[in-house]
């Protein structure tokens, strides 16, 4: 074919793009010429742990926020790719709370049976994307990092797959500068054994406080307090956790809350949120939202409506993850094989609006699960991705919602049944709680002698 790609980043979006293009060139499909670029030396992007925080051996940021010990915070039955089972990958089934080691081997896995790595340009930082008018490609430039070379080459489509868990949301608070122990934000957390015996305070009520204060309660915290802008997570946490209202000023080590109250701490972990960040973007081009599960401004959540040849994967808050970016990257590569025709403008800004007004009808997380799903199904319609059982994901989304809100300490002992294998997963021998080895080695062994047991 005679046109060209650009794929930025090689995380899960960005390999899901590379499988979706290859799928269709084992089918015969003539392919355009796909050049990846990707900042890291390996692909994986989230998923590959790094010890760096700040900037990289380049001086390029970190895009890294993963940290040791981290656990999936949902069930693995929930992101299996359609055409590639864990059971396929590991031979055997697997508990479904697999260790960050463990899905990064999975995820990998599919793409390392295909051929795709040598579209990838590793240590190769994507700087500039400009848009050429007259000619209607981009120019995008970037910089090989080992060589510190810019260069420039021409594409027909973009597609921007660099994520959004990897720049600070950061807000200030009255007398951080003056506080005597270490605040940081969730984006430079790595160990959470460097807390042992600490009270700490987290600022936020997601996902990212909750599974850093449990996992720092889990290698010894003294105290875990949790302090909320909107409202607390409120769940049944044990004796040393604590859920506050919004954090006003610190003075020394003392926190000082909304509602009058205060505690003495000894770290101060930002855990609140991370920014649509896209430097290499001019204004016309960039995307701007918060975190939601309809960004808006693009159509079926991936076609920029400024420049439908520019494509964001992955760009939503997610529930679904490997599957939801496989849905969109098989759909992308439809639009650009002329296999999906775009309707109007007009058409596009009409169904983006319709989508984003029906997220903002969201009341909880029961009714944001199923507001993905219908997403999810909607992208899949004209495609030819393997079919998957999107609602039976979604029960499975809503047990574990219920699994937390019974047990938020606990929640990873339970066990789920794949959609596409019918396997319900093997307990890990271990309760998550006593589960201090996080190696994939130590993961599989355990794997091996469980008995089954059903968790619904
Ligand atoms: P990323 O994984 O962020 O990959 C983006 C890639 O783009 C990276 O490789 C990066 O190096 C590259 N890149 C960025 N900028 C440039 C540039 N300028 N030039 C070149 N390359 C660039 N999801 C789950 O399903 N289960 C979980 O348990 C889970 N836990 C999570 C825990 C944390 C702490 C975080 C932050 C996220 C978690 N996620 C989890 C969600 C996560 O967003 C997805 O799993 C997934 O990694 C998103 O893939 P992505 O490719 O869109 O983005
Ligand atoms: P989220 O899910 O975007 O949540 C951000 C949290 O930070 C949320 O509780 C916000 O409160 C809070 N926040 C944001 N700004 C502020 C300010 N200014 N003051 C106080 N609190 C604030 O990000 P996470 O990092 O938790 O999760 C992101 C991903 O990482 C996720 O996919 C996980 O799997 C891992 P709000 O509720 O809006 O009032």
């Amino acid at each position: 074919m005679s046109f060209r790609v650009a794929i930025l980043g090689a995380g899960p979006s960005g390999l899901a793009q590379l499988r979706a293009f290859e799928a269709a060139r084992r089918d015969g499909a003539d392919i355009p010429e796909i050049v990846c670029y990707e900042k890291q030396s390996d692909w994986g992007g989230l998923w590959n742990y790094t010890w760096r925080t700040g900037l990289d051996a380049y001086g390029e940021p970190v895009h890294g926020s993963m940290y040791r010990y981290l656990w999936s915070n949902g069930p693995k039955e929930c992101l299996e790719f359609a055409d590639y089972s864990f059971e396929e990958h590991f031979g055997r089934p697997i508990p479904s709370y697999p260790p960050r080691a463990v899905l990064r081997d999975y995820i990998m896995g599919r793409v390392a049976k295909s051929n795709v790595r040598q579209y990838i340009r590793f240590n190769t930082a994507v700087h500039w994307v400009a848009e050429d008018e007259a000619t209607g490609k981009f120019a995008v430039t970037v910089r090989d990092l080992k060589q510190d070379v810019l260069s420039t080459e021409e594409f027909d489509h973009v597609i921007v797959a660099t994520g959004h868990f990897s720049t600070p949301n950061a807000p200030y608070f009255e007398g951080l500068e003056k506080f005597p122990g270490r605040v940081l934000h969730a984006h430079d957390f790595r160990d959470a054994c460097e807390f042992q015996g600490k009270d700490l305070l987290l600022i936020g009520s997601s996902y990212s406080a909750e599974d850093i204060g449990t996992q720092c309660h889990k290698y010894g915290a003294k105290s875990v307090t949790f302090s909320y802008r909107s409202k607390p997570m409120g769940f049944d946490w044990p004796e040393s956790f604590a859920e506050v209202p919004l954090l006003s000023e610190v003075v020394g080590k003392t926190a000082h809350f909304k509602d009058g109250t205060s505690k003495d701490v000894d770290a101060i972990i930002l855990c609140t949120g991370y920014q649509h960040h896209f430097p290499f973007l001019p204004n016309e081009l960039t995307l701007t939202t918060s975190n939601r599960l309809y960004p808006e401004g693009l159509y079926k959540g991936i076609v920029s409506l400024a420049n439908p040849k520019l494509v964001f994967l992955g760009m939503q808050d997610q529930y679904y993850t490997f599957n939801m970016f496989d849905a969109q990257a098989w759909y992308a590569r439809d639009l650009m094989l002329g296999r999906i025709t775009l309707p109007t403008d007009q058409a596009m800004a009409a169904d983006t609006r319709e989508w984003v007004g029906r997220e903002e009808q969201v009341t909880d997380p029961f009714e944001a699960i199923d507001f993905q799903a219908a997403y999810i199904l909607d992208l899949l319609e004209p495609t030819d991705y393997p079919p998957f059982d999107v609602t039976g994901v979604a029960e499975i989304f809503k047990q574990w919602e219920h699994h937390k809100e019974a047990d938020i300490l606990g929640y990873r002992n339970k066990s789920y049944r794949s959609t596409l294998t019918g396997t319900l997963a093997p307990v890990h021998h271990t309760p998550w709680m006593d589960a201090m080895d996080d190696s994939l080695e130590a993961f599989l062994f355990e794997a091996q002698a469980q008995p089954e047991k059903e968790s619904v």
